[in-house]
């Protein structure tokens, strides 16, 4: 685990004071519970000013803050732009575009103290989060705010954006690093280790399914989000429509596979990703049915055949990938995911690969259902 100091320790005040007054602070908390980065509300007093997210970004994971920034401003003032010009591509429904927070004293956007990186964005109220979807209608709204994202954001050009975090979602490199991690291993596997490896081991000829397409020119490049897990959705708390897409940091130049798999594999799975009844994951059909008719709603102007035709090596791809990466970490030292016990990577690891043995299990259903949408 990083050896950065714990959040407890940071003057926190000393830090939100740099991007508003110190004095119109009621209190800093912890928000979320992000695996990467650390994450705080600032709330004001009542007298005024608004409340705003303050993150200290991951810098062993995130190497380069300020191109992460670079691609949180460009995305966020192209999709400003775009929401003046043609409103209309709202479809008359709330949206949001988180906004990155200038300092009070310069006109940068991040502070800058004792190694940490740290920046502050609007925070977006009236809204809720789900750990998991409840319901078909949850599902939709879930795929809609990816395809509504997706589309906001489909004419930005990809080269217009860095590459914040490479090798991200390329699963054969995940797969290049695994070997290596492996070889490192001093100790024998014990049996629900040795159960990750045979089922990563059955698997490693696929593994570059999207890659593949994308080298023969099938599979394009387009700006993505990286992380749409159903928690970095915003639905409005009176509606419960979905309204924004948080979590901007992964945002960069990738396959919409990625972010379609990433959002069915947290969407379609009823227990959550952090479950300890592994036995008992599965992918929810129905959900996934909701999920892509949402996300079509909004997205379907952009795609083409390709996009189709690969939708389901995605949906399979994308847990398998995870509990790739969560697995490697595990063996690792937990150095990349916060854990919060010993074998939590583990658990981790084992809940994808089950929902990916129930997505491969389900792959008639599911290709007919893509068939059906298309
Ligand atoms: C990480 O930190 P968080 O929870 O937003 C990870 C995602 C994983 C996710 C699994 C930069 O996201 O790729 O899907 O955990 N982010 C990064 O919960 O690796
Ligand atoms: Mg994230």
């Amino acid at each position: 685990m990083s050896a950065a100091p714990e959040p407890a320790a940071l003057n926190l005040s000393s830090i939100a004071d740099r991007f508003v007054a110190g004095a119109s602070i009621r209190r800093i908390t912890p928000l979320g519970n992000g695996n990467v980065n650390d994450t705080f509300l600032v709330e004001p007093h009542d007298s005024g000013g608004e409340a705003f997210v303050m993150q200290r970004v991951n810098t062993e994971v995130f190497r380069s803050p300020e191109r992460v920034m670079h691609n949180l401003l460009r995305v966020s003032r192209h999709v400003g732009d775009k929401l003046s010009s043609s409103p209309e591509a709202l479809q008359g429904r709330r949206w949001e575009m988180p906004r990155v927070i200038r300092l009070r004293h310069s006109n940068g956007h991040w502070v800058e103290d004792q190694g940490d990186f740290w920046r502050g964005i609007s925070y977006i109220g009236a809204a809720v989060t789900l750990d998991v979807v409840e319901s078909n209608e949850q599902a939709r709204e879930v795929g809609y705010g990816l395809g509504m994202f997706h589309h906001l954001i489909s004419d930005l050009p990809a080269d217009e954006l860095e590459d914040t975090l490479e090798g991200f979602h390329i699963t054969p490199q995940y797969l290049q690093r695994h070997a290596e991690v492996l070889k490192q291993h001093a100790r024998a596997l014990d049996r629900q280790e040795q159960d990750c490896q045979n089922f990563i081991a059955a698997r490693s000829g696929s593994v570059s399914v999207l890659e593949d397409a994308k080298a023969r020119g099938e599979l394009q490049l387009r700006p993505i989000h990286g992380d749409p897990k159903v928690n970095n959705l915003m639905m409005d708390a009176d509606s419960g429509n979905a309204i924004a897409l948080v979590d901007l940091d992964t945002v960069k130049p990738g396959l919409i596979h990625y972010d379609i798999g990433d959002c069915l594999r947290s969407g379609c799975n009823p227990l959550g990703e952090e479950t300890t009844d592994v036995d008992q994951v599965s992918f929810n059909l129905e959900r996934c049915a909701a999920i892509l008719e949402g996300y079509l709603s909004a997205a379907r102007g952009f795609m083409v055949d390709a996009d189709f035709h690969y939708l389901f090596d995605a949906i399979r791809l994308i847990p398998f990938e995870l509990g790739l990466r969560f697995f490697s970490d595990h063996l690792d030292g937990n150095r990349y995911f916060k854990a919060r016990h010993q074998r939590h990577n583990l658990q981790r690891a084992r809940v994808q690969f089950q929902l990916c043995a129930s997505v491969e299990a389900q792959e008639r259903e599911i290709r007919e259902l893509i068939e059906q949408l298309r």
